[in-house]
């Protein structure tokens, strides 16, 4: 029923608020046997590309772009490795505000891309990577009075919560472990608000650990240094200066949680375990979240039995470019039933 309408009452909305909707949020919770057997937990996954633009950005965005409605903005404006664009896009269109999106030039999966330009937002390449490209929307924002829609906009990560509410609402409790990957941070401290409100609100009797999960290349929070020049497989989450890394230090040290990194061939190998073992194609940067957790049972640290919630942020097909390329090639044939029968066997 779209995220305002159903969590309404906990959003700072009101009769004024325009009630924009695609139907984001509500997405499925998805149990893991065949994959949580092996690792000796009860695995969830948040399939969170089922969003309507394909990604959990639409959560946010939802209330973003109606407050921004509500306050007078004419255009929109965002930089983004990818999903915040086609999230900012989808939701321009849909309402009728220009978008502007600024992304690190040929760093960007190709449906991300396909999904800015169909949904018709001006889209801008900057030579230089997200933290450039966000230092510049931010400039244009003020200079433009354009309405800027990255989760630096406190109602991104508001809106965002909701994804905790529902991951509650399913279990009827949190789980021992929510696993998530981190690039601006924006998300994993927006969950660790949400169960705690959840708490508040007397839904819940316990918290969650939080794990957030970096790759290797672009894990400033993981490893506490600073990351000049990030690189990864993983463009979603290819940051090195996350916005929101005070409140997701916090939230990890709060929750008695961890960051940990994962590398580029361990994400692509959970990729295709995801894919090919429990039928979820979820793109790279959502991946890490599995990878981080096979890596903590190879070091025996995972606590045998423990519920945990891998959020899968964003869908496979955005990212078709990484997934061939560790992919079998299709077995061609000619055109008999001889020679399919071969083929077969
Ligand atoms: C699939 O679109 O930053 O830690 O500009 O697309 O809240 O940043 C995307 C981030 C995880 C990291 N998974 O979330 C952008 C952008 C996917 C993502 C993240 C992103 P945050």
């Amino acid at each position: 029923m779209g995220v305002l309408k159903r969590y309404g009452t906990y959003l700072p909305i009101s009769e004024k608020t325009p009630k924009v909707n695609l139907e984001e949020g509500s997405t499925p919770l998805v149990r893991l046997d065949r994959i949580g057997d092996e690792l000796g937990i009860e695995l969830w996954a948040k399939l969170e590309g089922c969003n309507p633009s394909g990604s959990f950005k639409d959560r946010g965005m939802v209330l973003a772009v109606a407050k921004a409605l509500e306050d007078g903005a004419k255009a929109l404006v965002c930089a983004s490795t990818g999903n915040t664009s086609a999230s900012a896009a989808a939701y321009a269109a849909h309402v009728g505000v220009p978008c502007y999106v600024l992304l690190p030039s040929g760093k960007v999966a190709l449906g991300k891309l396909a999904q800015a330009l169909i949904y018709g937002a001006r889209v801008i390449a900057v030579d230089g990577n997200f933290d450039r490209a966000l230092e510049l929307a931010r400039q244009a924002s003020e200079a433009k009075g354009l309405a800027m829609v990255n989760s630096v906009n406190p109602y991104r990560i508001i809106s965002q919560k909701t994804g905790a509410w529902e991951i509650c609402e399913s279990l009827g409790r949190a789980p021992d472990l929510h696993v998530i990957p981190v690039g601006n941070a924006g998300n994993i401290s927006a969950y660790w608000a949400g169960y705690k409100d959840f708490k508040s609100r007397g839904g819940i009797k316990d918290l969650p650990k939080m794990i957030g999960i970096q790759a290797e290349g672009a894990a400033p929070l993981a490893t506490g240094k600073p990351c000049p020049n990030p690189e990864t497989i993983a463009t979603a989450i290819r940051i090195g200066n996350p916005v929101s890394a005070k409140t997701a230090i916090s939230a990890v040290a709060e929750s008695g949680g961890l960051f940990d990194t994962v590398t580029d061939d361990e994400i692509l190998k959970a990729q295709k375990n995801l894919a090919s073992r429990a039928g979820v194609f979820a793109e790279p940067a959502s991946c890490a979240t599995l990878a981080g957790l096979v890596k903590l049972a190879q070091a025996k640290k995972l606590p045998q039995g423990a519920k945990a919630v891998i959020v899968l942020t964003g869908n496979g097909l955005k990212d078709p470019d990484t997934a061939i390329a560790q992919a079998e090639t299709p077995v061609k044939i000619g055109d008999t039933f001889e020679e399919l029968l071969e083929a077969l066997s």
